[in-house]
């Protein structure tokens, strides 16, 4: 009997389904960027930078994937992506990232790079347009929290708001905490670049995108980390629910995630 009324519980859930999976989807539709105020830019002090103008990247970065993905052109950072057939048959994606954590991937110090606690970090970017890859830009120390300022997963959605939108998390106490902000949209962002930055003080985490506020964290009342952390620019390889499978993108895989600069300020 029991196996019974189970059968007709799951065939009802079933019946139901496309009635309540729009309903959750509606539930999670971007908030729309409501700026609640302009971040004070006279509080601070430019510390370290990268422009990219140059030939080379500041010898504080670390390229921890593909070097050749790499390209510096127009005074601008090109974190290109490529795609390669595995014997299998699936595809991978090959791209870049860099961090200042001089640390390599065995977390042994081989530079000195850069690290720091509290202030003001932003990036000037567009976003990498492709299915199987997301652009991110975050603040890590290992221990301590991850401020993912932004991840752009959802490039190919065929859902506009879900599409024109990313993603703002801080994870803390070792990941056992997480404060998932929210998605945050963002019409053009991967057509137009935009200021993406995160203000780190003793009571807040606050999130920016171009100078207006669009959240704020203390990490669910727990503190934010007082411990310096280093910087990271990247492209994620994705998983097939969150950007789709890279196969599904070819032929071609005409992405580049774009940076400007990325900028540290210190308080004053
Ligand atoms: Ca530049």
């Amino acid at each position: 009997m029991q196996r019974i009324i189970a059968c007709i519980l799951a065939v009802i859930a079933w019946i139901f389904s496309d009635i309540i999976n729009p309903l959750m989807v509606e539930l999670k539709l971007p908030q729309l960027l409501n700026p609640t105020a302009k971040i004070d830019m006279s509080q601070f002090e430019l510390v370290w930078h990268d422009e990219f103008t140059g030939s080379v990247l500041r010898p504080e970065w670390i390229s921890y994937k593909e070097d050749d993905h790499l390209v510096l052109e127009d005074g601008k950072l090109h974190i290109k992506t490529s795609l390669v057939e595995n014997e299998d048959g699936t595809v991978s994606v090959k791209t870049g990232a860099i961090n200042t954590s001089g640390l390599d991937s065995d977390w042994r110090r081989v530079k000195e790079g850069y690290w720091q606690t509290y202030g003001y970090f932003e990036i000037r970017c567009k976003f990498a347009d492709g299915l199987g890859i997301w652009s991110a830009f975050w603040i890590y120390a290992g221990a301590g929290s991850e401020l993912d300022v932004f991840e752009a997963w959802h490039a190919k959605s065929e859902d506009k708001f879900k599409r024109e939108s990313f993603e703002t998390t801080v994870h803390y106490n070792y990941y056992n905490g997480n404060d998932s902000l929210g998605r945050f949209h963002a019409a053009d962002c991967y057509d137009e670049f935009h200021t993406y930055g995160v203000e780190w003080n003793e009571e807040w985490y606050i999130f920016y995108i171009d100078g207006n506020e669009f959240a704020r964290s203390n990490a669910n009342g727990d503190g934010t980390s007082a411990i310096p952390q280093y910087i990271t620019v990247n492209n994620a390889q994705g998983d097939d629910v969150r950007c789709g499978k890279p196969a599904d993108n070819l032929p071609g895989h005409p992405t580049d995630y774009v940076i400007d600069y990325v900028r540290c300020y210190q308080y004053k």
